[in-house]
């Protein structure tokens, strides 16, 4: 059991080096979520770099569903005085396929202003302004970022105010705590792991303490009519094209995007992955390829010999392009969309695997995604080859965010504040 374990946690180390550069985050930190630093260029622009997606049917308000994108990996909540914000020059956007053809129905745009702060202080309460299928929709205001307690007392207060509700939608923009975990500072230092691994515990939670930016939608099912109640989600986010001393390019370019976790940096090779993020998930069977016989199967094979089957990976395609028969499939075209089956009810409490469907509860990853699923463990354990019987228990030792989250909308808990920073200890 114990040489299970360990080669597990190799294993699950070894998965992760191939998704780190996804994970590994920017400037103060190393690291932040499931798609972080992906990819070359989009490294370079923290603002515009989708972190995560979640979709999932709401647990107090199960008539709903709630769509929570993050942006800008690694937000130290102490770095002041320009604190992250939102870009005023990105559009950020949620986009809804509703019909299986991976072709946006529902764009829900958000662009952002931003004005000088105080003295010499960033202002990071910013003015929203939501446009859904081009036509403006709703305006609002982020909270201010959770700076400290003489500037930002009660925060959950400024939050709950943040929230705009308007035709039955409820809109949230601004800081929260990254809810995504995992132990990436043991994998980078040579794939080494702390001790125990598999999914016995004993990893150390890399994201702790860091914060991203968020936006979050909580929609009527009654409004989604999507054929097989399944909804297909990604996020993007484009810049205002830019010229230097020459000709001008009017327009925006889609500079990053972000479906299921981990496909960026898992599947899509390095050479390919800043034209990935530039092109559009309807395209995407241009990667089938990758996936049906990933290399990193292979690598783990290679490493720790674990019995991956390394071609023929429909089950990969199932999950990452297609959705999966019987729970959230949305036709034959091949995309890289999160899929949501909003027909299957809300998991009660007590019944909620952080495996989601491999744990045998269908209300979590792949189907949709909530904040608590474990997708660095559920993704070893699918690479392994668990949909096509071979089982291995692996994971990074990391189970649950630290901070738990929210009850109710927006769910991502409150950003840490800079004032409590936790990395330093005080000095005697
Ligand atoms: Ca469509
Ligand atoms: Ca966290
Ligand atoms: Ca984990």
């Amino acid at each position: 059991m114990k040489k299970a374990a360990l080669a597990a946690g190799a294993v699950a180390a070894a998965a992760l080096a191939a998704f780190a550069a996804a994970l590994v985050g920017s400037g103060p930190s190393t690291g932040t979520a499931s798609s972080h630093r992906e990819a070359p260029l989009i490294s370079e622009d923290p603002s515009a770099d989708n972190t995560d997606l979640y979709a999932f049917r709401s647990p107090d308000r199960p008539n709903t569903v709630t769509i929570l994108a993050n942006w800008i990996p690694g937000e130290d909540p102490a770095a002041g005085p320009n604190y992250y914000t939102f870009s005023p020059t990105a559009k950020y956007k949620l986009n809804i396929d509703r019909t299986g053809d991976a072709r946006p129905d529902l764009v829900y745009e958000f662009r952002f202003g931003r004005t000088a702060g105080p003295a010499f202080l960033g202002n990071t309460a910013q003015s929203w302004s939501l446009w859904r299928n081009k036509k403006l929709f709703a305006r609002g205001k982020t909270p201010p970022n959770n700076i400290g307690p003489r500037s930002t007392p009660n925060y959950p207060s400024l939050v709950s105010k943040s929230i705009v509700r308007k035709h039955g939608i409820s809109i949230f923009a601004g800081q929260r705590d990254d809810a995504f975990y995992g132990d990436i500072g043991a994998i980078f230092d040579l794939v080494g792991f702390r001790k125990g691994t598999g999914n016995a515990g004993g990893g150390k939670d890399f994201f702790a303490g860091y914060g991203v930016h968020a936006i979050a939608l909580q929609i009527p099912i009654a409004e989604l009519r999507a054929k097989n109640s399944t909804i297909g989600v990604w996020a993007s986010t484009e810049r205002q094209n830019v010229s230097v001393g020459g000709k001008l390019r009017r327009g925006w370019t889609q500079v990053s995007r972000l479906g299921n976790p981990l496909v960026n940096e898992v599947v899509v090779p390095t050479g390919f992955k800043d034209a990935w993020n530039r092109s559009a998930p309807v395209n995407d069977k241009q990667y089938a390829g990758a996936v049906v016989k990933p290399i990193l199967a292979k690598l783990m094979n290679d490493l720790y010999k674990l019995n991956a089957p390394e071609d023929n990976r429909d089950d990969l395609v199932a999950v990452f392009g297609t959705g999966v028969k019987g729970l959230n499939f949305t036709g034959t075209t091949v995309a890289d969309m999160l899929r949501l089956n909003y027909s299957i009810p809300v998991t009660p409490g007590g019944k909620v695997s952080r495996m989601g469907v491999i744990g045998g509860d269908n209300g979590g990853f792949p189907n949709g995604r909530r904040l608590g699923d474990d997708v660095i463990d559920i993704a070893e354990q699918v690479m392994a080859g668990f949909l096509k019987g071979n089982k291995v228990v692996l994971g990074d030792g990391v189970n649950a965010g630290d901070i738990p989250n929210l009850a109710t909308f927006p769910y991502e808990p409150d950003p840490q504040s800079g004032f409590g920073n936790s990395k330093g200890q005080p000095k005697p």
